[in-house]
């Protein structure tokens, strides 16, 4: 039983946390229902950016700063709600990078995962650990955690992408490590294609032959649009219609059927005109982009409308529903693999 007077009791506990603060102690009892919540909460704001704007300002940066100055010339797509952390959702990084023909951006490794997702120009290349992956528009293109990579535009077109990392996640943890290579790009190790070619048709090189080059638990890192895309055609021509994602394909890795990335899942959707989903809610936090159509989202009752190449945060449990004017097809990538793993991922349908 507490035995002080009311008055007495809020006069004695503000003595006590100034007393104690200095010894970094704090009152639970003041913060416990902003600590645990009954359901996400997320600081992030659903935001658009489009892509016209965006990409202004980014071609403005290729005026004023080379790659090779900046090291990667990029710009953050900050979410509002989390101003100051270079974040799009509080555990995920987007921005847009901008090579300029003849550029290199120079090679370096990091504990931090990332994605490209290719939003125009073509020819342009990732080198991972010394293979180049030569990208077309809308192409995934991945970066796992600690592999070499360097980026280069040996066209005479700009090349932007999308790069999709768990900067934030990794931060969190206060596990990142990185270096620089001492030469600006990777010696080529073999010719662009080769994983593809080993690794991309359901086979791979015998274990232990000496063509098994790429690590047994992640050998993949590029998906072609030129894949994908009938891929996803055809299921649209065949399949029944799921009410709350339209047609959606998963990117996999071939070497256990999960997440891409270690921290980082990905798709792709397409929704035919007209269609409208039902709401739904997933404790993943994910970043949409156009890649074909028009149509407009809604993220807890506020409309935004989409066009080519536009991009959108949806923070976690955000009430989303997605309407195709015109034929709509979407990528997105998210954390989910992170929650998968941390056994936190949860969605409603709606
Ligand atoms: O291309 O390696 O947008 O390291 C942020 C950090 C791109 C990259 C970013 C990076 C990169």
């Amino acid at each position: 039983m507490v035995s002080v007077q009311p008055n007495d009791q809020a006069a004695q506990l503000a003595e006590l946390y100034d007393a104690m603060s200095p010894h970094s102690l704090l009152p639970l009892w003041e913060q416990l229902h902003a600590l645990v919540l009954t359901e996400p909460s997320s600081p992030a704001k659903p935001w658009r950016w489009t892509y016209g704007d965006a990409r202004k300002y980014l071609m403005r940066a290729g005026d004023l700063i080379s790659a090779e100055q900046a090291e990667r010339r990029v710009l953050i797509m900050e979410n509002p709600g989390l101003p100051g952390q270079a974040a799009i959702t509080p555990s995920l990084y987007a921005g847009l990078q901008l090579i300029l023909p003849g550029e290199v951006a120079p090679c370096h490794r990091h504990t931090q995962n990332a994605l490209r997702f290719v939003m125009e120009g073509s020819g342009a290349y990732t080198a991972l650990d010394g293979e180049k992956a030569v990208m077309e528009p809308f192409d995934l293109v991945l970066t796992p955690a600690g592999q070499w990579h360097d980026h280069g535009n040996p066209t005479d077109k700009p090349m932007i992408w999308l790069d999709g990392l768990d900067i934030p996640t990794v931060r969190l943890f206060d596990a990142q490590f990185a270096e620089r290579l001492e030469l600006p790009a990777h010696p080529e190790t073999v010719p662009p294609g080769d994983t593809l070619a080993r690794y991309g048709h359901n086979l791979r090189p015998m274990r232990g032959h000496v063509a098994d080059r790429r690590p047994a638990e992640r050998p993949l890192f590029h998906y072609r649009h030129a894949e994908w895309r009938p891929a996803l055609e055809a299921m649209a021509r065949s399949a029944e219609i799921d009410p709350h994602f339209g047609h959606a394909l998963e990117f996999l890795n071939p070497a256990d059927g999960g997440q891409v990335l270690a921290t980082i899942s990905a798709h792709v959707r397409l929704l035919p005109a007209g269609f409208e989903t039902r709401p739904r809610q997933s404790t993943d936090g994910s970043v949409f982009v156009v890649v074909e159509g028009e149509g407009e989202i809604e993220l807890n009752g506020e409309t935004m409308r989409l066009g080519e190449r536009d991009m959108v945060v949806v923070p976690s449990w955000t009430k989303a529903v997605l309407r195709a004017s015109r034929q709509l097809v979407l990528f997105a990538y998210s954390d989910k693999a992170s929650q998968i793993k941390l056994e936190l991922y949860q969605e409603r349908n709606l």
